[in-house]
């Protein structure tokens, strides 16, 4: 039979996220005070100028799968990675976990499990439609990034949590969550002039988890190698769309 969601990892397909046992509410986290708050007003035309300014930087991300070896400091990326854990989340839950792989071993290890799986992926489960569609990105199962890129950032989705009485916490809109926290990871990456390869290698997850030695209760959501391009790296050549055709002004 046909996998009518051939993206979604196997190991998500069963019902646990859904029927796992509702939680008591936590006592120790039921009352919250509220506190003053206000935020950095800039002037319209400063507002224009620093909208331009980002969008001139995002724009000039890209996804990029050619990475040089040239090292880089982990305090850049322990602070790409505070920046994304400033993410909103559902009833504050913070479900993410950024796992950093930077020894040579373990990241070749990683390899090893995604290229077996890709393997698989590319030959059997993806299916032709898919293969084909990406055709135009030249990708296939071999992954020289995960042995060259100085850092794999392996980002877990906390499906729930733990409480202090052991008992399941919900984690409400996790994927979600998890999601935008990885968005604002990409901005941190490319305002520090780093890239990135947004991975979601599809059936990996639980070899992952078991290799970096994860709970039951975290799924990888996204792989990032992180470094400095290679500097013979090329990019497909693609353009985005324009404002006109992603927004409706009613
Ligand atoms: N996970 C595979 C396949 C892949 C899927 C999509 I959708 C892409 O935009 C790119 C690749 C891989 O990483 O090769």
């Amino acid at each position: 039979i046909t996998n009518p969601r051939p993206w979604v990892d196997q190991d998500l397909q069963d019902s646990t996220e859904t029927t796992e046992k509702e939680d008591e509410v936590d006592s120790s986290e039921e009352h919250c005070q509220q506190v003053p708050f206000s935020t950095q007003r800039y002037s319209e035309e400063t507002m224009l100028k620093r909208s331009k300014d980002f969008y001139m930087l995002m724009n000039q991300r890209r996804t990029v799968r050619f990475f040089s070896t040239e090292p880089v400091p982990l305090e850049v990326i322990d602070n790409v990675i505070h920046t994304a854990g400033t993410a909103p989340s559902g009833a504050h839950t913070e479900p993410w976990v950024f796992v950093v792989v930077s020894d040579a071993d373990l990241k070749h290890q990683v390899r090893l499990i995604i290229e077996e799986e890709e393997e698989l992926n590319y030959r059997q489960r993806m299916g032709d439609k898919w293969v084909q569609d990406l055709s135009k990105l030249k990708t296939n199962w071999i992954k020289d990034y995960l042995d060259d890129a100085p850092y794999l950032i392996l980002v877990f989705k906390q499906t729930y949590g733990i409480l202090s009485n052991n008992k399941k916490k919900t984690h409400y809109y996790n994927e979600i969550s998890v999601s935008i926290s990885c968005g604002i990871l990409l901005a941190a990456l490319q305002n520090v002039g780093l890239v990135t390869v947004t991975s979601t290698p599809l059936n990996c997850g639980p070899r992952l988890r078991l290799l970096l030695k994860r709970p039951v209760n975290e799924k990888l959501l996204m792989l990032l190698p992180v470094g400095y391009p290679a500097p013979d790296a090329t990019v497909p050549d693609l353009a985005r769309k324009p404002l006109d055709r992603i927004v409706v002004h009613l």
